[in-house]
């Protein structure tokens, strides 16, 4: 099978992290084709940022019709509903995918995410994937995503820091790390903790394949089915939903 990817930000630098992280995981026969938008923000930090994601996504997703499922591999799940309208092909968001990998493996999980302003964006999501029974807290380090691929930010250290507050603080059974840039750290803080800490873009992978596995499709009955043909004005003209 194929897994299309998608690194919802513009950074390749980001991609090729988080490519090597899902091909870790993968099975020896699911091909991981990842990909970074060609429009949008260097790094999706907020509101703003993944709003303008969104058109490079279905970008994305629309350039490889034929992938078996689909990855967002950004921990703000940006344009995940859209993503699911537009395809009828799986599609995984690394957050919802970590969150329930962590509840499968320890009544409560912390998150470690970057910065303060996405910790309120995952407290959202937190509430929106039913998950406020299982999320002890979710924790920001302070880090721009970017900085993440900075030797001198110490991103690692801090990361590993916060990690053993949230066990100490929180009684946290699992970790589940806020940032596909944060996906290379997974086995060195693991290693160091010795509790379960979760990528999201490794467990969307597993998920994906599961659900294809399971001859699971995105339901088009409801708000998921495909988006309904209309005239769109100006810049997204082209991504007017035809008959
Ligand atoms: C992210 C992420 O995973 N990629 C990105 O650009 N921003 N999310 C985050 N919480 O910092």
């Amino acid at each position: 099978m194929r897994i299309r990817l998608i690194n919802p930000n513009t950074t390749e630098s980001m991609t090729a992290t988080i490519a090597a992280a899902a091909r870790l995981v993968a099975a020896p026969t699911t091909e991981i084709a990842a990909s970074t938008s060609r429009s949008g923000a260097a790094s999706i930090e907020g509101h703003y940022d993944e709003a303008m994601s969104v058109i490079g996504l279905i970008e994305a997703i629309k350039a490889d019709p034929g992938a078996d499922a689909y990855v967002i591999a950004c921990f703000g799940d940006p344009g995940l509903l859209a993503a699911r309208e537009f395809t009828s092909a799986p599609v995984l968001g690394i957050a919802e995918a970590a969150m329930h990998a962590a509840s499968f493996v320890a009544t409560g999980f912390s998150i470690v995410t970057t910065l303060e302003r996405t910790r309120i964006i995952a407290e959202h999501l937190v509430r929106s994937y039913g998950m406020t029974q299982h999320c002890r807290r979710v924790r920001a380090v302070g880090i721009p995503v970017l900085d993440l691929e900075d030797p001198n930010s110490a991103a690692s250290a801090r990361i590993l820091a916060e990690c053993e507050a949230a066990i100490a603080e929180d009684n946290s059974g699992a970790i589940v790390l806020g940032c596909a840039g944060m996906a290379d750290l997974t086995k060195h803080i693991e290693d160091r903790l010795q509790i379960p800490v979760i990528d999201g873009v490794a467990a969307a992978v597993k998920f994906a394949e599961a659900l294809v596995g399971l001859g699971l499709k995105t339901s088009k009955h409801g708000d998921l089915a495909f988006p309904l043909p209309k005239i769109y004005r100006g810049i997204t003209a082209a991504y007017a939903p035809r008959q």
